[in-house]
């Protein structure tokens, strides 16, 4: 691989203190040979930052977020910036996942400014995209995904300021995926338009996740994909051994 990859398990709301354990366990399971090979993060729901950062000093498993304001501080009750979750000890912030598109209407320039607020912040964004199935059945998901990139990634990002995660929404907790061939293509897409957004330097550094319903049985042949450089994992990363089998797959 000429990049290192990352998996980040995304618990979505998942997680209470007592699931210290499971980060625990995959602590102990990143073993010297997977840390030489892998990055590894946990995006815990922002309650658990805090104690989830604590709990892994010296595993060199880094943090996360799964969403951030656009706003840096102020009245806007219920909103986490991306600097609270810097100084809770997060590395990262995933911005546009498609439960937060969907659910919460966020459209590709709310997340634009999420991730800038993130990458201001000095929190590494993973931008999330993906098609619909029904993008998918008539023929769309190039140019939907495409059309995200550019709604969704900052300008001047770079491959230390970046992280991209494809998604198909219809693969998500659903234990469907794409093939590998669909996933390539779609991957080499996404790595010729972050060209075209961020120069060819730039594009060829960035980490681009593959997310939706990865688990032990197919992280295999997903990992081994063209332009796949790590995995999103929401499902699969509450059990540490899961989490840990995916990882392996990218070792
Ligand atoms: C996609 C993924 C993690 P899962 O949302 O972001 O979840 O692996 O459960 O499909």
């Amino acid at each position: 691989r000429s990049i290192r990859p990352l998996v980040a398990g995304n618990w979505k709301m998942n997680g209470v203190k007592a699931d210290l354990a499971i980060a625990a366990e995959a602590a102990k399971g990143y073993d010297a040979a997977l840390k030489a090979a892998v990055d590894l993060a946990i995006c815990p729901p922002a309650t658990m930052l805090y104690p989830m950062t604590a709990a892994l000093i010296g595993s060199r498993i880094a943090t996360g977020g799964q969403d951030c304001s656009t706003q840096a501080a102020g009245a806007f009750t219920g909103e986490i910036a991306a600097a609270m979750l810097a100084d809770a000890g997060a590395s990262f912030a995933i911005v546009g996942h498609s439960e937060r598109r969907t659910l919460h209407g966020e459209t590709n320039a709310t997340v634009k400014a999420k991730a800038q607020a993130a990458q201001t912040a000095l929190l590494v964004p993973i931008i999330c995209v993906g098609e619909t199935r029904d993008e998918r059945e008539a023929g769309k998901a190039l140019a939907v995904v495409k059309k995200q990139l550019r709604g969704s990634i900052p300008e001047g990002a770079t491959a230390a300021t970046l992280v991209v995660a494809y998604e198909p929404v219809w693969a998500i907790g659903t234990g469907l995926t794409p093939t590998a061939a669909d996933v390539a293509e779609m991957h080499e897409a996404i790595r010729a338009d972050l060209s075209r957004l961020l120069g060819k330097a730039a594009a060829a550094g960035v980490r681009l996740l593959y997310g939706g319903s990865v688990k032990p049985s197919n992280a295999v042949e997903l990992m081994n994909v063209a332009h796949v450089d790590g995995a999103l994992v929401g499902g699969a990363s509450l059990k540490a051994e899961d989490f840990l089998a995916i990882v392996r797959a990218c070792a």
